[in-house]
């Protein structure tokens, strides 16, 4: 599919073929020696080759970002099935002709540029579009709700669940004191901790995690109607996680996992694919529930509000450079199109803030927008000027506006130009630096969350809690979040408290009649081969015959092979892709063992103790429906 960001984007990639140059294009023959009185003397200043090559690295390293440093970016395109004029004017969800590209940064978010990817953590998932109208960022996460209500509190969040000030300890980990301080001091954090403890902590691949706009935004269409609404990324392989053990595992195997899937795969031609979603509610039904659609601690129940699938986003181009792109894109919730609005969500107000602003640190003054992987499409134009790395030439004699020697140029939009126009809304209230009491009810859907999860869900979360409490040193913490739970659910409390040697405090229940909502389950979620990956352990004298027809039933289902050995010499003339030492269970979905040797057999146990399929001689019809029918 086409991609008009790539294009114009080629016009600023650097070929590397010729002749090596300073940065003013002057020829350099030898870059390996730098310019000295004889070959055993004293280095000359007057080496500006060699001043230049050093001053240039010693400045390679901004800033990485205080919140998801470490992230993975591709670039694709959106299309939207039907037209939604009806509910919004921005071209690119009401027009269905249009292909918007886009640009995609998934991320973690505690640990830094260089941690591991499979960490227990929420993951960022942001979307850039590149619209006609200008750039519209959707700056979401894989989990709908979000730890705290107002923007105030974001910063003790982050510090607290960082490394700890005193020792830089843990990485890319909440298990530790300062962050469960924070959550026993700030029970409106307790739904999202439900998140954080469940499986959606660990997606087995961007490719199969939801993401979520988290607040409530407005569309607004030509009639000036307005709808609230809620945004969704639905994975069309759905939504499936690793378990806690092998994520742990994969950190060190390969603490590249995700990243590495993501890139393998759109470098394979597979293409990376989301439906967009919408919950639309309208204004007239904003107080019909029992919490504040303005709350960003609480979801939606799909079975109240369904979602409504309106457009695909295909991921299916891999960055050309990575700082380039992933590592300078600028994502901003403020940036928005016609069509599309804030709503009072004070954790949203506050993040209209914050973005800009933590670009000009990171990206070095306010020019950040003119970087190719952050210039919109459209034309930019206005009377803002100057400032450090301007990288355009603005042609005029004038910079103000009104003006009379430039004919008013540019011009404040015409009615028949698209311009933003915010929507118009009647404020009052008395100056409050406080909070509404409906959003008071930290525990109702922590509750739903805990009673809408399976058996293996549920357990996932009293092993999580049990792991990150037995991490955490002071005991009166963890007595604090056991006693907490207890305003969930008590089973939940007492399993935990079991596992932790704690008795809950008594509490009430935070549901006299507990609520569920399915959708919020893994259990029924899609089963499918494809792209899954299989490791088929092969020793000399092994059926070629039969891994002939494991490999062809393999690549009909999708799924994906790596051939595993004793070493990388040809097993029978078969070439081998891995040797044991470079392979692990944890990095494949399933085994396939022609192999009897100590390191097949240990390899074969381990994925059965992730619950993963395992086929051996004579069963291969068998593996691959039960790699269908995977986790
Ligand atoms: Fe962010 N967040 N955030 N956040 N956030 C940043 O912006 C912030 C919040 C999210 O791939 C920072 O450019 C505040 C919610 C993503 O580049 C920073 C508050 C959600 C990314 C920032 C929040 C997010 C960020 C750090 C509370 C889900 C990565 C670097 C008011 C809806 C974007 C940067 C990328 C990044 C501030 C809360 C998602 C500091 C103040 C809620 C996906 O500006």
């Amino acid at each position: 599919m086409q991609n008009q960001k790539l294009q114009t984007m080629q016009a600023d990639k650097i070929s590397p073929a010729g002749p090596i140059t300073t940065n003013q294009g002057v020829g350099v023959n030898d870059t390996d020696n730098s310019l000295k009185a004889g070959g055993r003397g004293p280095t000359l200043l007057q080496d500006f080759i060699l001043r230049e090559k050093l001053t240039h690295f010693d400045h390679e390293r901004i800033p990485e970002r205080v919140v998801h440093a470490r992230g993975s970016g591709a670039h694709g395109v959106f299309q939207v099935y039907d037209g939604l004029g009806h509910l919004t004017k921005a071209h690119f969800l009401s027009d269905p002709s249009l292909i918007t590209p886009v640009f995609v940064r998934f991320s973690t978010v505690a640990g830094s540029r260089g941690s591991a990817d499979t960490v227990r953590d929420v993951r960022g998932f942001a979307v850039k579009f590149y619209t006609q109208q200008g750039n519209y960022d959707l700056v979401g996460n894989n989990m709908p709700v979000f730890f705290i209500q107002d923007a105030m509190k974001f910063p003790d969040l982050v510090h607290a669940v960082k490394p700890e000030p005193h020792n830089e300890m843990p990485q890319a980990a909440s298990a530790h004191d300062t962050f469960w301080d924070f959550v026993v001091n700030t029970p409106e954090t307790m739904h999202t901790v439900m998140w954080l403890m469940s499986p959606r902590a660990l997606p087995r691949s961007f490719r199969m995690m939801e993401g979520f706009g988290v607040h409530t935004f407005q569309l607004v269409n030509a009639k000036g109607e307005r709808k609230f609404v809620k945004f969704h990324w639905k994975p069309l392989l759905d939504v499936h996680s690793l378990e806690w053990d092998e994520a742990q595992q994969i950190a060190g195997k390969d603490a590249d996992f995700n990243r590495r899937d993501l890139f393998n795969t759109i470098e394979s031609g597979v293409p990376v694919e989301f439906e967009l979603g919408l919950q639309i509610l309208d204004p007239a039904d904003e107080f019909k529930f029992d919490f504040d659609i303005l709350d960003p601690t609480k979801l939606w129940p799909e079975e109240l509000i369904s979602v409504q699938r309106v457009g695909k986003l295909t991921l299916n181009q891999n960055p050309t450079n990575f700082f380039a792109e992933t590592e300078q894109v600028a994502f901003c919730p403020a940036n928005i199109v016609p069509g599309i609005d804030f709503t009072n969500d004070p954790l949203l107000q506050g993040r209209l803030f914050s973005y800009l602003d933590t670009q000009l640190s990171r990206l070095g003054g306010p020019n950040f927008q003119q970087l190719p992987i952050n210039r919109p499409l459209c034309s930019v134009r206005n009377n803002q000027r100057d400032g450090l790395h301007q990288m355009h030439i603005h042609e005029s004699k004038t910079a103000h506006s009104p003006n009379g020697l430039s004919q008013n140029e540019p011009h404040p939009a015409h009615a028949h130009e698209s311009f933003f126009e915010h929507l118009q809304e009647k404020l009052e209230g008395m100056t409050v630096r406080g909070r509404s009491a409906s959003f008071a009810d930290h525990f109702s859907q922590p509750a739903m969350f805990w009673n809408s999860m399976c058996a293996f869900e549920q357990q996932h979360i009293v092993d999580a809690f049990c792991f990150e409490l037995g991490k955490c040193n002071n005991k009166d913490t963890r007595q604090k979040l056991v006693d907490m739970l207890a305003h969930v659910h008590a089973d939940l409390a007492k399993r935990v408290g079991d596992g932790l040697g704690l008795k809950p405090a008594k509490a009430k229940a935070a549901q006299p009649k507990p609520k569920c909502s399915p959708a919020l389950s893994m259990e029924h979620s899609l089963k499918s081969a494809q792209t899954r990956k299989v490791a088929i352990l092969i020793a000399p004298g092994f059926d070629k015959g039969q891994l002939d027809q494991l490999t062809q039933q393999l690549t009909q289902v999708g799924a994906l092979y790596e051939l595993v050995a004793g070493s990388l010499a040809p097993v029978d003339k078969v070439e081998v892709g891995q040797t044991f030492a470079t392979a692990s269970s944890v990095l494949y979905d399933g085994v396939f063992a022609f192999d009897e040797s100590a390191e097949a057999i240990r390899f074969v146990e381990q994925t059965r103790m992730h619950h993963k399929p395992v086929g051996q001689s004579g069963g291969v019809a068998d593996f691959v429906a039960a790699l269908a029918q995977g986790r």
